[in-house]
């Protein structure tokens, strides 16, 4: 399994990156780890482990399951935190030294699942503030717009808002109600000052993303094909902890002051470093 991405990561793609606040990087993890976690996703889904949610709407015969920190327990996951290129990615697309590891997440959409994702960005949903935050989403099955592929909206992570966090299942948890309403932005598709970006996925393939970028995606329409993608967050330097209220409660209490950067080792482990041995 590659520990280190299998190509150079471009500086065009790094500016794709800084200017549309969301670039899709293929070819950088190998075979092995596509297959290894894609195993590990379907057995963590079927174990019941950790704090999942599910969306089992009665109108469907496929679900949308979505769990978080899975690295903080199994092993599967933990060894893709540490031993993947994922931090390597992370740290060179935030042009940072190094990247300490925020959380794990996985998203997956069974054939014909009616929920979709819902538009939103991330950072209202996290305590933290800052610019050097990115979102690695693993493609680990085939994707396209039919089977629930991510939709972004091109330069959303300069616009200046902060929208109001809505989970899968609209927990209560995160109904801030300071905060605006993200926009239902597929009702505004023919908006001429909106630019949809969308990519098809092979496996192996991925979608990084700034935290602010505005983001959703359809249901799964397709009869056949799972939709699974793993989304790993690290932060870089300029990240100050701000446990706000209606943000993701941590598995346990960080050792950090608030306003201060979040360097709890264990919570927050540095998993690449520029020039480590
Ligand atoms: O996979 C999905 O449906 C949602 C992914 C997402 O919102 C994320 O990774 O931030």
């Amino acid at each position: 399994m590659n520990d280190h991405p299998l190509r150079p990561i471009t500086e065009d793609e790094i500016r794709t990156y800084e200017e549309d606040g969301v670039v899709c990087l293929r070819g950088l993890f190998d075979k092995a780890w596509v297959q290894r976690m894609h195993d590990a996703s379907i057995a963590h889904m079927e174990s019941g482990a950790g704090r999942a949610r599910v969306v089992d709407r009665p109108d469907e015969t496929g679900k949308f399951y979505s769990t978080v920190f899975m690295s903080g327990y199994d092993p599967e996951f933990q060894a893709f935190r540490d031993q993947s290129p994922a931090a390597e990615i992370g740290a060179t697309l935030m042009r940072c030294d190094k990247a300490r590891f925020w959380y794990d997440q996985l998203f997956i959409k069974e054939p014909n699942t009616v929920a979709p994702t819902q538009w939103h960005h991330d950072l209202p949903f996290w305590p933290f503030l800052g610019e050097h935050l990115v979102s690695i989403w693993v493609a680990l099955t085939p994707v396209t717009t039919e089977s629930s592929g991510l939709q972004y909206l091109k330069g959303s992570h300069k616009w200046g808002k902060f929208y109001r966090p809505v989970t899968p299942d609209e927990d209560p948890a995160y109904d801030d109600p300071n905060l605006e309403p993200c926009p239902n932005f597929s009702e505004r598709t023919d908006d001429p000052d909106l630019t949809f970006l969308d990519w098809d996925l092979a496996p192996g393939d991925c979608i990084c993303h700034h935290p602010l970028a505005v983001h959703g995606a359809g249901p799964n329409r397709s009869a056949t094909q799972r939709r699974v993608g793993l989304s790993i967050r690290f932060f870089g330097e300029d990240v100050q902890y701000d446990p706000r209220p209606f943000t993701v409660k941590l598995p346990v209490e960080p050792d950090c002051a608030i306003g201060a950067y979040p360097a709890d080792d264990k919570l927050f482990p540095v998993i690449w470093e520029q020039n480590a041995a």
